[in-house]
Order: structure tokens, then C-alpha cells, then sequence
């Protein structure tokens, strides 16, 4: 690949702010100086546009199964939705399926991604079956294969959850190695009882999903998991973070210099449990998990971005269409027709997550520049050892690069995003802020709104145990 040179942008990091030209070589990036000259490179004016660290999603399900559904963004699809929206590294899940091992669960992810990927990827591996056997793949996982980070279930009983013990075994042997732990933090028992009283008594509506997941029962699950990290003294993070309690219980351990760590999501930042309202079975298309909370836990989360309680935000893509058309039932929310408990789990916005806390975050005066650019990028980088590779504008660093135009509106809707999904949470909200043009090592990936990457052009990116150094 020749040389590209990105001249006079206005450079945005998690730290920096300054006007600078930036050269590129052979993927990464060659040097930043005040005015560089133009030799043989291809040439980008960026005058007037931020230049920003590549976004770094480290919570999406590309062609995930969900019980009997299936995510309906391929690898190929999805990663071309992040890369629109900005994200030039996701990290994905490798579910441990029943009577596999860990490493045949990644075995199976990496050939499926490897072919269709269009940015660069890794793995969380979920652990469901903690025997003896898939603890002892956990070492080579984290040392040999990048894979130094797993999550387990406190919810979905008899599907997915992990016991206590389980839990605990893992953190050892993860912590032993530098490794990270990430939990879905949620009393799947108590959830159980709940959805079986609701539909005994012929509540069957998408709202009761909410309805049966209160978020006292994240708050509990979120302080066990801590102090089941406590004891085991290895550091913590919880996805996909919805509730006040569960914050306060993170709040509560780091105050103590405890390694407790978490993200939230931009559904949680910007819409509330008065989605469940639409009428009919609109509703199904907010049934994700954790559900949408009220505007005490929306505020209590912005204040958590601002003061580093929360120190990343992710997307948790896990779409699923609304209609059974042209994908199938099993991709589609309908197969939770009069029964909510059916309803597939999970919801899109690999797309809109720069670009949604940039104009509510920044533009809402809620979070800084540079606090904007350390959530979305640098410190996901950083808590999944990827950096400094990835997360940063740095001389050696990945010359993965957003063009970004602060001041351009547009208008967020499923009628022009990249992504399978047949809907947005965010259908018809105007933002501003847009990605412009997007660079994956150096290479000139997405130009307004045309697509310019290749599928299989993204890279498996082994990464280091960040539990040593988090
Ligand atoms: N948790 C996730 O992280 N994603 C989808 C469903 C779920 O419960
Ligand atoms: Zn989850
Ligand atoms: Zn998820």
C-alpha cells in the first residue's frame, strides 16, 4: 500500500486537541507533524474535520445464536455497518456451545469471521460449561490464542447461567494469567419466577419483559459479581451496565480500590422504559437485556461517563429483525408473538454509537471532547489490550482513522444504515456530527456514503491480558 497523507484535520484524542498533518505507511502511522510534505502520497484534505482513533466496539453479536434465533447481521454485514458508523474494531462473542470446548468455540467464530470480516476483530470467549476440562484451555486462550478475556451469564437459567462456583473457578484461573472476566450481571433465578408469575396470569405483552427484570436484581448480581472478583483479587467489568444499583454497587467497590469496571450502552444513555408502551408489538423491537430503565438510571449513567465510574460505552449489537421477512423467523422478533419471554433478546447500533454520543454526549454538554474519544475508543483499546495499536493517534500506532464532521446533521434511520436489521431503535433522530471518510490501516474504507473496503480485509487481532495492567 502506498502512502497516504491526511493533511491540516483537527487531531481529537482521549488527551490531545491540535491541527496537524498526519503520514501513513504501511498501515500505521509515520508521523504527525505540524505540515508535512506531500511526496508520492495519496492526499486527504481534512481541514475542518476532526481527525479521531478509530472506534473500538468491544460488545457485538455478528450471526450469534440466541436459543433457537440468530443475530441477522453477518460478519460481513455488521462490520461494514461499524465501519460507517466509525468503528474500525469490533470485539465479538464465541459462545461456548454444549459439549464443546473453549477453543473449538473460537476455532468455529474465526472461520466464520476470517472470510467476511471488513474491520479488524477479536474474541470474548462465553464460558457455559466451567469443567475442569475448559478451565484448563483458558491459559493457551490467553497466552497463545489473543483471547484473554471471558464472560458468563448470572441470567438465563438451564441455558446459559453460570453458578457462583463456576463464576469463581473462572476468575482464579483467569486472574492467575492476566486475564479479564466479564459478566452479565443479572439474578437469573429470581428473573425466572418473575416471567413464570407474568405469564400465569396472562401478561404477555413486550413490556413485561421490562417489567420482569427490575433493577434491584442487576444491582444484586453486579455487587456478587464484584465481590466474587474481590475475593478471587482479579479485576471485573460488567456489560452492558443499565441500572442506578448496579452503578452504585461499582461506584461502592472503587471507592475501595477495588478493579471493578463497566460499560453501558447508547440505548440505556438515550431512550427509557417508555418504549414498552408502543402500541401493538412495537414494543418487541426495545426487548433487549438488561431492559431500558427510567430517567433516574439514564442520569445516574451520564454522570457515571463523566466522572469515570463507567469507563467505556459499547453497543451490545445484537439485532434481530422485525418482521420474519426476508430472513427467517428465527432471525426476527416475531417468534416472541404473544409470549414475551420468546421475544429474542437484543437489539442493533453498531452504527449510530459515535455518532449519538458525540451529539448527546459532546453536543449535549453532558461529557468533553477528549472524554468522548477515551470512551468510544481509547479506553476499550486499553481494557481489552489492544492498545496502543488500536485507540490511539500515535506514531506506530494502526492508521485506523475517522474523518469526522462535527457539524454536519443527519438523520439516523434503518432506510440508510448498513446493518440486515430492518429497524432502529433511533429511527428518525436528528444528530449532528457525521463520519466522513474512515480509514482501516491505512486503507480508505468508507467515503461519505460510499463503501470502498473488501470483506476478509479485516484482521484477528491477538490481544494482551490487560487484567495485569487494568
Ligand atoms: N446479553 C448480551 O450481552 N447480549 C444479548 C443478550 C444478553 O442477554
Ligand atoms: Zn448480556
Ligand atoms: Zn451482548
Amino acid at each position: 500500500m502506498g502512502e497516504v497523507l491526511i493533511k491540516g484535520g483537527r487531531v481529537v484524542t482521549a488527551v490531545d486537541d491540535y491541527v496537524a498533518d498526519i503520514l501513513v505507511k504501511d498501515g500505521q502511522i509515520e508521523a504527525i507533524a505540524r505540515h508535512l510534505p506531500n511526496s508520492d502520497a495519496e492526499v486527504h484534505n481534512a481541514s475542518g474535520l476532526m481527525v479521531l482513533p478509530g472506534g473500538v466496539d468491544v460488545h457485538t453479536h455478528m450471526e450469534f445464536p440466541l436459543g433457537p434465533a440468530e443475530t441477522c447481521d453477518t460478519f460481513e454485514t455488521g462490520t461494514r455497518s461499524a465501519a460507517f458508523g466509525g468503528t474500525t474494531t469490533i470485539i465479538d462473542f464465541a459462545l461456548q456451545k454444549q459439549g464443546e470446548t473453549p477453543k473449538q468455540a473460537l476455532d468455529r467464530r474465526l472461520a466464520l469471521a476470517e472470510p467476511q470480516a471488513c474491520v479488524d476483530y477479536g474474541f470474548h470467549i462465553i464460558l457455559t460449561e466451567v469443567t475442569p476440562e475448559s478451565l484448563s484451555e483458558l491459559p493457551d486462550l490467553i497466552n497463545q490464542d489473543g483471547v484473554s478475556s471471558f464472560k458468563m451469564f448470572m441470567a438465563y437459567p438451564g441455558v446459559l447461567m453460570v453458578d457462583d462456583a463456576g463464576i469463581f473457578r473462572t476468575m482464579r484461573k483467569v486472574g492467575t494469567h492476566g486475564g479479564m472476566v466479564n459478566l452479565h450481571a443479572e439474578n437469573g433465578g429470581v428473573i425466572q419466577v418473575l416471567i413464570e408469575e407474568a405469564l400465569a396470569q396472562g401478561n404477555t405483552s413486550p413490556k413485561y419483559h421490562a417489567l420482569t427484570r427490575p433493577s434491584i436484581m442487576e444491582g444484586e448480581a453486579s455487587h456478587r459479581a464484584i465481590r466474587l472478583a474481590e475475593l478471587a483479587e482479579i479485576p471485573v467489568y460488567l456489560v452492558h451496565l443499565s441500572a442506578k444499583e448496579a452503578l452504585d454497587a461499582v461506584v461502592e467497590a472503587r471507592d475501595r480500590g477495588i478493579s471493578a469496571f463497566a460499560e453501558t450502552c447508547p440505548h440505556y444513555l438515550f431512550l427509557t422504559i417508555e418504549e414498552y408502551d408502543r402500541p401493538d408489538f412495537d414494543g418487541a423491537k426495545y426487548v433487549m437485556t438488561p431492559p431500558l430503565r427510567d430517567h433516574t438510571c439514564q442520569h445516574a449513567l451520564w454522570r457515571g461517563l463523566k466522572f469515570d465510574d463507567l469507563q467505556i460505552v459499547s453497543t451490545d449489537h445484537c439485532p434481530f429483525c422485525f418482521s420474519e421477512r426476508p430472513f427467517g423467523i428465527h432471525r426476527s422478533k416475531q417468534l416472541g408473538q404473544g409470549d414475551f419471554s420468546q421475544i429474542p433478546n437484543g437489539a442493533p447500533g453498531v452504527e449510530f454509537r459515535v455518532p449519538l454520543l458525540y451529539d448527546g454526549g459532546v453536543g449535549g454538554g453532558k461529557i468533553s471532547l477528549n472524554r468522548f474519544v477515551q470512551l468510544t475508543s481509547t479506553a476499550p483499546a486499553k481494557m481489552f489490550g489492544l492498545f496502543p495499536q488500536k485507540g490511539a493517534i500515535a506514531v506506530g500506532s494502526d492508521a485506523d482513522l475517522v474523518l469526522f464532521d462535527p457539524q454536519k446533521p443527519h438523520i439516523l434511520s434503518a432506510s440508510t444504515h448498513h446493518s440486515n436489521v430492518d429497524y432502529s431503535l433511533f429511527e428518525g433522530r436528528q444528530v449532528t456530527g457525521k463520519v466522513e471518510k474512515v480509514f482501516l490501516r491505512g486503507e480508505l474504507v468508507v467515503d461519505g456514503d460510499r463503501w470502498l473496503g473488501k470483506p476478509g480485509n479485516g484482521r484477528y487481532q491477538k490481544r494482551s491480558a490487560s487484567g495485569r495492567v487494568i
